[in-house]
């Protein structure tokens, strides 16, 4: 099916923000393969104009309820905005997804708002590539704003939030999971922390945990991280949030810090495309390289140890790429 698509024309679409187009682009970068491949190859040139916020916290905190609220603080300064919610694949789940979709229904006849999800699929190259491009398949069509929801439990979700230019931990009162991400490192990753549901009881007791777990952080810039408290079903917090993520965005930019971050994380992408497709190589070198079969049965008989054949692999590995000469 995938052979009959006019990729350039998809591309064309896609950067007209058309809206069919994006959601077909986002199926192709889900479906992975060529076609996805060349997608991103045509648009990677349009990307990198959006702001990247990325809001992760454990399942129900209140995420989407928050980039809910966080949507009409944006609309009403005229800015456009993409969400791309990352569904976890635990069936346990599945009740969330479905509610995440009818809360944010009323703003999907908004033009200047564009909301998908997408699975958790266990691709080659793991969620956080195929994440990286969708987003600047978001970015490709122009909105100023590109909100990405994960579920920030393992370390593929933490990949997708450190993608963003600027990061919103949300906690909630006593779910314990402020001393989680204390004991966790994770402190370290947020720009913005979130008390939501600030309307449960020992909402002040986390926050004051949280300021004092930042106070042993060690700063590497300029930045203070802030602790903001909100009630996301009320919509309390929602302007204060919207004006420090204005003044980090501001921050970033009047530092160059943005550049340098955004840097840094193409480093990270890069390293683990690469990691990805060594691995693909290697797998399919086991069944095609007479060489690699002999490096094996040498490693099965140990007259060569396992580090010595890797170094061996890796450099006879290392020429063009057999499917794309
Ligand atoms: N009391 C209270 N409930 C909230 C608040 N924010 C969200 N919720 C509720 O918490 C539940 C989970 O919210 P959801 O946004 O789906 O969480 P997510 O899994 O982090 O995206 C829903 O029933 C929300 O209505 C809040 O500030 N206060
Ligand atoms: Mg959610």
């Amino acid at each position: 099916l995938n052979q009959d698509i006019d990729i350039d024309q998809l591309a064309k679409d896609v950067v007209t923000a058309d809206r069919r187009a994006l959601a077909r682009a986002i199926s192709l970068i889900e479906e992975g393969g060529k076609p996805a491949r060349q997608l991103t190859s045509r648009l990677f040139v349009h990307s990198g104009k959006s702001h990247l916020i990325g809001i992760t916290g454990s399942p129900g905190v209140g995420k989407s309820t928050l980039v809910d609220v966080l949507i009409g603080q944006i609309r009403k300064q005229g800015l456009s905005v993409a969400v791309l919610a990352i569904d976890p694949s635990s069936p346990f789940s599945g009740g969330a997804i479905l509610g995440d979709r009818i809360r944010m229904q009323e703003h999907t006849l908004d033009e200047g708002v564009f909301i998908r999800s997408m699975a958790n699929k266990g691709q080659s190259g793991g969620i956080a590539i195929a994440t990286y491009d969708a987003v600047r398949m978001l970015e490709a069509a122009g909105y100023d704003i590109v909100i990405i929801e994960t579920v920030g439990v393992g370390q593929s979700e933490l990949a997708i939030a450190l993608a963003a230019d600027t990061t919103i931990l949300v906690l909630m009162p006593g779910s314990g999971d402020d001393i989680q991400a204390i004991k966790s490192g994770i402190m370290e990753i947020g720009d913005i922390f979130v008390i939501n549901k600030a309307d449960l009881p020992g909402a002040n007791k986390t926050k004051a945990e949280i300021v004092s777990a930042l106070e042993m952080v060690p700063h590497t810039t300029d930045w203070r991280p802030k602790v903001i408290m909100a009630n996301s079903v009320a919509g309390d917090g929602a302007q204060e949030i919207w004006q420090t993520l204005c003044a980090h965005k501001e921050f970033l930019s009047n530092s160059g810090l943005i550049k340098e971050r955004r840097q840094a994380k193409f480093q990270a992408e890069l390293s683990e495309i690469v990691a990805a497709k060594a691995k693909d190589r290697f797998i399919k070198a086991m069944s095609t390289s007479p060489h690699v079969q002999k490096l094996l049965s040498q490693v099965a008989e140990r007259k060569l140890d396992t580090n010595s054949a890797a170094e061996e692999i890796l450099s006879s590995l290392i020429g063009p790429h057999p499917d794309e000469k």
